[in-house]
């Protein structure tokens, strides 16, 4: 038994306790007194863009937008603290492993490659021409290309992921994983399929407009805080705001701005949710097909938009008619009376947006639900008017631009073509792996040489255990990184660490400071300029990185390498012949804030098989029937595993989950008290959690269990601690996509409590 004790936050999101902890951080990383010189060129027409979320910056005033987590972000880039040659000199690999995760990268920022000497078991210093020799030497030797994997993390600029996939390419795969696949993979696959375009439809100004606002499984108030800010207005102005979340999500409730005087004095926020409902996990198909349901019995469907529109609308409503209305509350975990309401609210509005997160993509049937999701807008005529639309919340601040660029495992046959053509050479033309690929394709050598452009891939990904014995099963693992993280300890025969520089650092190539391009979560692209001096003289650029290796890989290659990224309005113009949409990129994108990409579904063209916007729809019984329920002895419960407010993904900030009223712990197991009850655990008891799947049991012992307000049977721990939970095999339907918020768990007292 431990301590652990919950105390409810009663405070508003944001406010001074946003304030409080952004000081903190400044202090933490030795930077408070010039810390706030760098914020304030954060967002700003001529700054960088926060490598924090991907939510769009208001265009109408560039003043700097206050963000806790857009601060800790920042704040870990511009850190004081250095990893050094000594310090790879004083600590073997071995000695390393034994740090946490917090403390791996709480030693601040890499300064110099590093190469594993395998005879002392330490990193030792190597320039970075022998570092691209090496790589060379061993992609080379590979017996095809389709053995390397190249990884890409959503940080990435434009200009570095658009050579990074032509790298790839060039030599000859397309194995390009990415943590995409990992997070918004089903909507990237399930929108086109509906709608004709994998990304969100509205821009912030629609969010002016809409009346009604459907918010589906993610955190605002943490993981994209600025998004408060659109909320908040909209609350204001009297939009009707729905929040689903099993989880009662202190972000989603009331947030005090802290710019605004008024409300820090009073300390009286905003009220964000007007309603708020707990499904159940994984309980959203059901919720939206409520909806459907609703507006179909209604009589209020938009019949004029649907007729010209869509396609399979008359299979679609037969569907759904044929749903009980007993069946979709129990699936959904709402009570009757709720479904009416929602359906009523939704029916009532005039422009909806539905809005998304890892809440629904990171499940088995998180492609049908985001259909289903598009199916509610197009009932209602909700997609193409100003105020409505679908948007799905991206995660890394341009996971969204390198999909654009072309990080795809399964790249489309004309973006290829475009690309043989500009660069005169015949690219791969079979799919590559994705994440959940890229670590089977490692354990049984069907690829042997790894590299990561940024990210850690060690500890996001699923299967802990078989993920790192993959990893350490390969010739060679290479990471392009800013911070130590687990990838560098979990290595390759033969390994080596690339430190890169961030994007709020400045990057001179031949002589000029150069800017790279981000695209945000509503197509708008923009130039990131950075404004501070490197963390070290050592430090390469990503994009001249790539070209470094490029250079090493092909002399005399037809490509330019040493031209292109000499200066980056050459990548540019390549970007722009390559990539559908950039034409005049260069152009349009040094014009202040950039430009918007044009999505044809705003102004209601649909390029689809149908040419029309689609009702696609799966039974609701066959959704149920595809979930994994093992017969096992004891209680099964469902587990999600999410982000705390003081983390980014596998970075670990510090140890407050604020809104959640827990400090100073990360192994905790929230929990419905009745549950806890009826398990006989007392608050803080430790327990010891079991994952059930077919191939067998992955254990995460000693965790506090807490009570909380969840849906009962339904569990929730953090990322990445829990992914030893997550089976390889256990991902959604075609996008692959690790089902990380719904594992099939049971629980028990733990042995050594
Ligand atoms: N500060 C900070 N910012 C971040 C990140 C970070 O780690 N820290 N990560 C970035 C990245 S890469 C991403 S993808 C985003 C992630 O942002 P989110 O999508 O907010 O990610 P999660 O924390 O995983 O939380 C998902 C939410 O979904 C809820 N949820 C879980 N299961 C279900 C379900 O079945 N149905 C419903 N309706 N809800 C459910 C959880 O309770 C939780 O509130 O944030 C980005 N921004
Ligand atoms: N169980 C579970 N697993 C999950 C999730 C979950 O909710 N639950 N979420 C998934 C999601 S949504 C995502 S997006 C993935 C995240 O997966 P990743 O993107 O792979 O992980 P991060 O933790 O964001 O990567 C952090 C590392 O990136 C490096 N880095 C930071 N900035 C830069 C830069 O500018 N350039 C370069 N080259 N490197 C940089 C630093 O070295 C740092 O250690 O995890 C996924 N895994
Ligand atoms: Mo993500």
């Amino acid at each position: 038994m431990t301590t652990i004790k919950i105390h409810p936050y009663r405070q508003s999101a944001g406010g001074w306790g946003a304030l409080r902890a952004s000081l903190e951080s400044l202090k933490h990383q030795g930077i408070l007194a010039d810390g706030t010189a760098l914020l304030l060129k954060s967002n700003q027409a001529e700054g960088f863009d926060c490598p924090g979320c991907a939510w769009p910056d208001p265009d109408e005033h560039s003043t700097f937008e206050f963000c806790e987590n857009g601060v800790k972000a920042v704040a870990a880039e511009g850190t004081s603290k250095r990893v050094t040659e000594a310090f790879f000199a004083e600590h073997t690999v071995r000695a390393l492993a034994d740090l946490s995760d917090y403390a791996l990268e709480d030693q601040g920022r890499l300064t110099s490659p590093m190469a594993y000497d395998a005879a002392t078991d330490h990193y030792v210093p190597i320039s970075w021409e022998d570092a691209f020799a090496r790589i060379a030497r061993h992609l080379h030797a590979l017996r095809s290309p389709h053995e390397a994997l190249f990884y890409t993390s959503g940080r990435t600029s434009n200009e570095a992921a658009f050579l990074y996939q032509l790298f790839a390419r060039r030599f000859g795969t397309n194995n390009l994983p990415d943590c995409s696949n990992m997070c918004h993979e089903p909507t990237s696959l399930g929108m086109p399929e509906s709608i004709g375009i994998g990304k969100g439809t509205v821009t912030l100004e629609d969010f002016e407009h809409a009346d009604t606002l459907l918010l589906f499984g993610h955190n605002p108030g943490t993981n994209h805080p600025r998004m408060l800010g659109t909320l908040r207005a909209a609350a204001r102005r009297g939009a009707r705001i729905l929040a689903f979340n099993p989880l009662r999500e202190r972000g989603l409730e009331r947030f005090v701005n802290p710019q605004s005087p008024a409300e820090m004095l009073s300390n009286h926020g905003t009220e964000i949710a007007t309603h708020y409902y707990q499904p159940r996990i994984g309980g959203d198909y059901a919720v939206a097909l409520g909806i459907a349901r609703y507006i179909l019995e209604s009589g209020h469907a938009d019949e004029r938009f649907i007729a010209d529109h869509t396609h399979g609308f008359a299979e679609f409503k037969a569907q759904v008619m044929a749903t009980p209305w007993s069946d979709i509350a129990a699936e959904s975990g709402l009570r009757l009376e709720d479904l009416q309401e929602i359906g009523a609210i939704y029916d009532a509005g005039r422009a909806a947006i539905i809005t998304w997160g890892m809440g629904i993509t990171q499940h088995k049937h998180a492609v049908a639900t985001i259909q289903m999701l598009m199916n509610v807008l197009l009932l209602k005529g909700n997609i193409g008017k100003p105020g409505a639309g679908a948007c799905p919340v991206r995660g890394h601040s341009n996971v969204q631009g390198d999909r654009t660029m072309g990080i795809w495992e399964r790249p489309p046959a004309a973006f290829l073509d475009r690309l043989a053509a500009e660069f005169h050479f015949e690219p791969p033309r079979e799919d590559g792996y994705d994440v959940v690929g890229a670590i089977a394709a490692m354990e049984d050598g069907r690829a042997r040489v790894f590299v990561g452009m940024g990210g850690n891939f060690a500890n996001a990904s699923p299967d802990t255990t078989r993920a790192h014995a993959a990893l350490r099963a390969c010739e060679l693992t290479v990471h392009v990184s800013t911070k130590l993280n687990r990838s560098h300890i979990v290595h390759g025969r033969d390994a080596l660490i690339l430190p890169c520089l961030g994007r709020t650092e400045i990057d001179i190539q031949d002589g000029r400071p150069q800017g790279v391009t981000v695209e945000d979560s509503m197509s708008m692209v923009h130039i990131s300029q950075g404004m501070r001096a490197p963390a070290s003289p050592h430090l390469k650029s990503e994009c001249a990185i790539i070209a470094g290796l490029a250079m090493a890989m092909f002399p005399n290659d037809q490509i330019p390498w040493r031209e292109l990224v000499a200066d980056y309005d050459r990548i540019r113009d390549r970007i722009s012949r390559v990539v559908e949409g950039f034409s005049d990129f260069n152009a349009r994108v040094h014009k202040p804030r950039g430009f918007h990409l044009d999505l044809p579904p705003r102004s209601r063209r649909w390029i689809t098989a149908t040419g029309k916007a689609n009702f696609l729809a799966q039974p609701l019984q066959e959704v149920v029937a595809g979930r994994y329920r093992p017969a096992v002895a004891g209680r099964l419960f469902n587990l999600m595993t999410i982000r705390s407010h003081d983390q980014y993904n596998t970075t670990i900030y510090g140890f407050e989950d604020r809104y959640r009223g827990v400090s100073g712990v990360r192994n905790v197991l929230f929990m419905h008290a009745s549950d806890m009850q009826e398990m006989g655990l007392a608050e803080g008891a430790l327990v010891d959690i079991t994952s059930h799947w077919p191939d067998g049991e992955r254990a995460a012992p000693g965790y506090a269990v807490v009570p909380y307000d969840i849906p009962r049977g339904c569990l929730a721990g953090y990322y990445p601690e829990l992914n030893v939970l997550v089976p390889l095999a256990s991902h959604a339907d075609r996008a692959n996509t690790p089902t990380s918020k719904s594992i099939a768990v049971t629980i028990k007292a733990a042995s050594h409590a």
